[in-house]
């Protein structure tokens, strides 16, 4: 039923602090289609998209930040660096004049890599609220 299928789903989606399929990503271990790159931030296109243009934007260290809870003062820098970041890409993808930017945290929202990453949503008129 629904109720085994979530408390399923959520006990496959903790934050357990091993390294995630984004350090291979990071690594060029296994393909993905990069859209950005600079010395701090890696971002490539989501492998199951929602929306016609879904990139994952991701920090290349992790330093503790597997999901955005855990953040601290020392990760000013790199959120600030992250969330400017989106504009420069939804301007280079051309979906400047509406996008979406979501950061899942958590198992309740159904976060399922625990290496921070913010999600870029456009190409379509998107719905609210969201699911
Ligand atoms: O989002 C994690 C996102 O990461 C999810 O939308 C799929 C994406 N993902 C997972 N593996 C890959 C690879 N190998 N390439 C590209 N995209 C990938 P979350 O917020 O944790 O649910």
């Amino acid at each position: 039923n629904n109720e085994e299928e979530n408390a399923l789903s959520v006990a496959a989606s903790v934050d357990t602090g091993a390294p995630t399929i984004f350090d291979k990503i990071i690594k060029k271990e296994i393909p993905s289609t990069v859209v950005y790159e600079d010395d701090k931030v890696l971002a490539f296109r989501d492998i199951s998209p929602q929306a016609p243009v879904h990139i994952v934007l991701i920090p290349k260290i992790r330093d503790g930040l597997t999901q955005l809870s855990k953040a601290d003062e020392r990760h000013k820098d790199i959120l600030g660096h992250l969330m400017y970041t989106t504009g420069v890409i939804a301007k280079q993808e051309g979906i400047e004049e509406g996008y979406r930017v979501v950061i899942n945290n958590g198992p309740t929202a159904c976060q399922s890599v625990y290496h921070l990453h913010l999600h870029i949503l456009g190409g379509r008129q998107l719905k609210w609220p969201p699911g």
